[in-house]
Formats: structure tokens, sequence, C-alpha cells
């Protein structure tokens, strides 16, 4: 018999087993050039009927389940943000399903609430070809180039920003990163010299304590678009998958790290959802890191 069930053995109906809240926000007005990551949540959805619950190692993704909180369909960040912040009061890991880049305003925005209300220090680890620290961008504050400016004006500190993967500046960008010094940006570049365990390493050191909490924005374009095509800003000189996916699992695993936006798929610019499936299986090895971590499993 066909299986035809989304998410396959890891969803459950009941929000109060659930491990992990997966939540669409299909918005992609504030993408700057190519389009098409609206489509995102209810593609990958469907693609996830044909992958099983194992990790690329052939491990059964245990002991964690997933709850589909269905799509958050409204354009207004404000509304977003309180529906984002409602969400993270269920006190599980949430993965936020874009859309553009623009969704991480308000699911970040809904984070540093989080972090505060529970006196911890928020932490926003991003990673993406782009810094996406444009104060504004084709007359856009909320274009999906301003994520990160958005963060720290809303009170994001610097040294609590750091950007992972960067290779494609504005020159606003450049100029507005050396005024501020504090966040670390490792480009592409850095990532290439420095390898996986020393960057997961220097991290884990530097947000290791209690009282941080973490989220990671993922921009799956960080992937070389020869590995993640389906996107609309490919930047060329990329990082190929398994490190990009090994940096991620590891700082979900060691971290206090409570949520994931994974953003800018576009299952209308991909090619055989070569960038969908990268997503999805990237979600399913993410996944089965935290049950690693629940299991205390090494
Ligand atoms: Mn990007």
């Amino acid at each position: 018999m066909k299986n035809c069930e989304e998410f396959r053995g890891l969803l459950t109906k009941n929000l109060n087993d659930a491990d992990i809240i997966l939540t669409g926000i299909p918005l992609d007005k504030n993408a700057s050039i190519g389009k098409g990551a609206s489509l995102a949540p209810s593609h990958i959805r469907e693609l996830s009927i044909m992958v099983p619950a194992l990790s690329m190692d052939g491990y059964l993704i245990e002991n964690v389940k997933l709850f589909d909180n269905g799509d958050i369909l409204d354009e207004d960040f404000k509304v977003i943000q309180d529906k984002i912040f409602d969400i993270y009061k269920k006190n599980k890991f949430n993965v936020f399903l874009g859309g553009d880049h623009s969704i991480s305003i308000a699911s970040e925005r809904a984070f540093i609430d989080y972090a505060k209300k529970l006196n911890k220090i928020p932490v926003v680890i991003h990673f993406d070809a782009h810094p996406d620290i444009c104060d504004i961008y084709e007359d856009n504050l909320y274009s999906h180039a301003c994520p990160n400016k958005r963060s720290l004006d809303y009170g994001l500190k610097d040294e609590n920003l750091t950007i992972i993967g960067a290779r494609g500046f504005e020159l606003q960008e450049v100029e507005f990163l050396k005024k501020h010094p504090k966040i670390d940006v490792f480009k592409t570049s850095d990532v290439l010299k420095l390898k996986t365990d020393a960057l997961v390493e220097y991290i884990v050191n530097k947000y290791s304590s209690d009282k941080y909490l973490i989220h990671i924005s993922y921009d799956i374009d960080i992937n070389d678009p020869s590995y993640a095509p389906g996107t609309g800003t490919p930047e060329p000189f990329g990082i190929d998958n398994l490190t990009v996916i090994e940096i991620i699992c590891n700082l979900v695993r060691y971290l206090n790290c409570i949520s994931l936006d994974l953003v800018e798929v576009s299952p209308k610019l991909d090619i055989n959802d070569i960038t969908s499936y990268l997503a999805i299986k990237g979600l399913y090895e993410i996944f089965y890191y935290l049950s690693k971590k629940k299991n205390g499993m090494d």
C-alpha cells in the first residue's frame, strides 16, 4: 500500500505530544528578484510523503514528534509576530518555513520578546549567502535584505548576532559591518578555511552559557546554487550541502537552540525539486540531532 501521510512516522495530531512545531509562512512579496518562496511550505509538505523518517546514515528519527501547525497567511508583520509569539509559548522546538527571508523580521522579533520573557539573552545565528543587514532596500524597510538590521533595531545586541556564509554584499552592508565589529561575520571563504569543527567550537564556546537562547535563520542560498538552484537570489562560490548541515546540526545539538527559520526555497525556480528535497532532508537531519539530544546520546 502506498504510504500517503505527510512527514510519515514523525507526525502527531496532538500538540501536547509534540517536540517540534512546524509553521508555514508562505509570504514572498518582499523578495527582490526571484519569487516563488510562497509555494515552499505546501510543496515541502507534499514531498515529505516520499521521505522516510531516517537520517542520512540510516538511523530512525525516533522519540521526536512533529506537529504541523499549518500556515500563517497574514501579511502584516505585527500580526505574524504576535501569532509566532503565541507559538513560542508552547515551549517546543519551532520550525518556521518561509517564504522569503523577510519572515525572519517577524519570527526574530517574537523570538527576542520570548527570550526576554524568560530572562535570557537572545542570539541569532544567520546562515546565508547575504548578510541581510541593509537598513532599507528598494525603498522597503521590510525587504528580505533587511531582517538582521530590523532585529538589531528591535534590541538584538551586535555581539549576539553571528553571520555565516556571507559572500554577496551590498556596499551599505560592508560599511555597516565595519562600524559594528562585534557582529561576528564568517564569510564563505572563512568557513572554507576554518573547517566545520573549528567554527562549531568557536560558536559553541561563545554562546554555551545558560543565559543565552539561540535562534537559527537558514537561507537555503548559503548552499552553492549548484546544490540549491531553486532560490530567488542565487549566489556563486557557495558552500557544499554536507558542510552547511553539519554546522547547523551541531549548533542545534550543543546550544540552547529553540527555533529555526528555513527560507528562500522557491519550488517555482527549482530543477527536479533538488532544493525542496535539500530543505526536507536538511530538516530531517536536524530532527535526528534533536532526537539524539533528547535521548542524551553522544
Ligand atoms: Mn540570502
